[in-house]
């Protein structure tokens, strides 16, 4: 070989063994679908319906379907308050349990079409869907499976009509769908109608017509529900969860399963939060007091965002057709209140893995094995009272256990712990600290850890 060959050669290999090397991924993974969804974090719930006009949670199914009659229905203003808020997009219960559908819907008799609202022209689903568009938000949609009015329910032939359903819906005339929501609830009790749904079947005719759509269920395919509707996570919350064996409602996984996740889960299926700003899921005046407040928001952010959770809070809009003040002030208020406290990083300019501290997601450090510590040195003492830890979810969930410690008159001193990390984590200190170099320790994590970003606030 020529000398000019042999550095060749040598430089080439040289570049090669340089090149930092992608982490093989752990586990399941998300698919480019979920990691955009989970990157969402925060959207917005729309209860609305004949409910909305009785004051029922649960309508009967028998109510006339003149009783939806809002006066002045205005989703653009819906949009517009969910992208102040923060939200990234709208789901909207097309029918819940009483079956009436808010869009002129051929498998129904008992629809918007049937209505006097607007004289049977209205369709709730067509003007939502293009206020999300027009405000930049993604538009998803709940179809109840119960139903309460349908007489095929109860039959096989339900199965076809529910389908049918989500054909309709997800057919193009409503745009893209980012998520489809499929309750597991069911109130027939022990003597009531019995429907065995065919689930492989709904979950097809979505993912033809839909293929970006992420399923909910209790179960998933696409994500799960959390197990309660107070907005909690569990403090350890794997994205992971075991499937076989269970359906979505009656057979679904027991809930602090679903809280938690399955360490070894065989699926991605990470968790959703779904909680109500009120009391109930739809609107009464009587509850226009009874918003919940910023606190109560404060500590469901910590614990469904700051777990690994994605936060659905519904804001039910009243019998006009709009969302009271008394919903779109607080949701203001727990905007301004993420913003001042998540909106800058105190850590931005601190020394340690660039990687980590660059506000980047899609940049992650990778540690040499599986339980690395690492410094970061603030450029002088500051006070913070969060932490912030976000894995690279693209490369599957590994950290199972965690400290973060602060060097305090010459001593390292434990200031959080905490086991799952997942997409993101954060940890609302119980005494703010002050201090100017903080050390975070991964203690025991599936593989070595990937991280992503660090956050103090
Ligand atoms: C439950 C339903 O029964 C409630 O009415 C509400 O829609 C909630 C989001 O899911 O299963
Ligand atoms: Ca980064």
């Amino acid at each position: 070989m020529n000398p000019h060959k042999v550095l060749i050669v040598i430089a080439i290999s040289a570049a090669i063994a340089c090149k930092p090397q992608t982490p093989a991924p752990y586990g399941p993974v998300p698919s480019q679908e979920q990691q955009e969804w989970q990157q969402m974090e925060y959207n917005m719930f729309v209860h609305f319906g004949p409910n909305t006009f009785s004051g029922a949670e649960w309508g009967e199914g028998t109510e006339s379907e003149d009783l939806f009659c809002p006066t002045d229905l205005d989703c653009r203003q819906w949009a517009r308050i969910a992208s102040e808020a923060g939200m990234k997009g709208i789901i909207i219960t097309a029918k819940h349990h009483d079956g009436f559908c808010l869009w002129p819907s051929a498998t129904s008799t008992h629809t918007v079409a049937q209505s006097s609202w607007r004289d049977g022209q209205g369709d709730v689903l067509k003007e939502l869907s293009d206020a999300c568009r027009e405000y930049g938000l993604k538009f998803g949609v709940y179809l109840s499976p119960w139903d309460r009015n349908h007489p095929a329910y109860g039959t096989p032939e339900y199965n076809e009509i529910y389908r049918q359903a989500l054909r309709e819906i997800h057919g193009g005339a409503y745009g893209p769908i980012f998520e489809q929501w499929f309750d597991g609830a069911c109130g027939e009790g022990p003597s009531g109608k019995r429907q065995e749904y065919d689930w492989p079947s709904f979950w097809e005719t979505v993912r033809e017509l839909s293929p970006q759509a992420i399923m909910f269920s209790d179960i998933g395919p696409g994500c799960r529900w959390g197990g309660n509707e107070n907005g909690h996570a569990g403090k350890t919350n794997w994205s992971r969860l075991n499937t076989l064996g269970f359906t979505p409602g009656a057979g679904a996984a027991p809930r602090d399963t679903l809280q938690m996740g399955n360490v070894h889960g065989s699926a991605w299926v990470p968790a959703e939060m779904d909680v109500s700003i009120r009391p109930g899921w739809f609107w009464r005046e009587s509850e226009n007091n009874s918003v919940k407040s910023l606190e109560e928001l404060q500590d469901i952010w910590l614990s469904s965002v700051g777990r690994n959770a994605l936060l659905l809070l519904n804001v039910p809009p009243d019998n006009s057709g709009r969302i009271h003040p008394a919903d779109s002030a607080r949701l203001m208020e727990f905007r301004a209140w993420r913003d001042d406290v998540f909106g800058h990083n105190l850590a931005h300019d601190a020394k340690g893995p660039s990687a980590l501290l660059d506000g980047n997601y899609d940049t992650y450090w990778v540690a040499s094995d599986a339980t690395p510590s690492m410094e970061i040195t603030l450029p002088q003492e500051r006070t913070f009272n969060y932490i912030m830890l976000q894995e690279y979810i693209p490369l599957g969930q590994r950290v199972s256990a965690f400290c973060v410690e602060a060097l305090h008159g010459g001593a390292w001193e434990i200031i959080a712990e905490g086991t799952t990390i997942g997409y993101k984590r954060i940890l609302p200190l119980p005494n703010s600290c002050t201090a100017q170099r903080i050390r975070i320790s991964i203690t025991a994590s599936y593989d070595r850890p990937v991280l992503s970003e660090v956050g103090l606030f």
